[in-house]
């Protein structure tokens, strides 16, 4: 699945349903900070993202420190942000808040 390139009104109504993603400076991609409890609590949320994204094919840039975990989405066979990165982004806020 090779999904198209978000347009400028496509990336602003998909980013208005996120919660707390912020488009990054200069490169179209959408970037959010996790905070957990513990390190325990923060690699168990990005195990389930890990499944998540291989069932997806589509794999976050993240960066981790004990309960904080830094990530970027980007769909870089497109170039840009398209519709993978949003649901990438919805799965991440839901196994975060559950
Ligand atoms: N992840 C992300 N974030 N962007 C991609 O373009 C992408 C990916 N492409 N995961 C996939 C894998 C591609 O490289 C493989 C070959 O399917």
């Amino acid at each position: 699945m090779r999904p198209e390139k978000l347009d400028e009104a496509g990336r602003r109504a998909g980013l208005a349903g996120l919660d707390g993603w912020q488009e990054t400076p200069g490169r179209e991609a959408i970037a959010k900070t996790f905070r957990f409890k513990d390190f325990n609590a923060a690699f168990a949320w990005m195990t389930r993202v890990a499944l998540m994204a291989e069932k997806l094919d589509h794999h976050p840039e993240w960066f981790n420190v004990y309960n904080r975990v830094e990530v970027t989405l980007s769909t870089h066979d497109a170039g840009g942000l398209t519709e993978l990165d949003l649901s990438l982004a919805r799965f991440m806020d839901l196994a975060a808040g559950a």
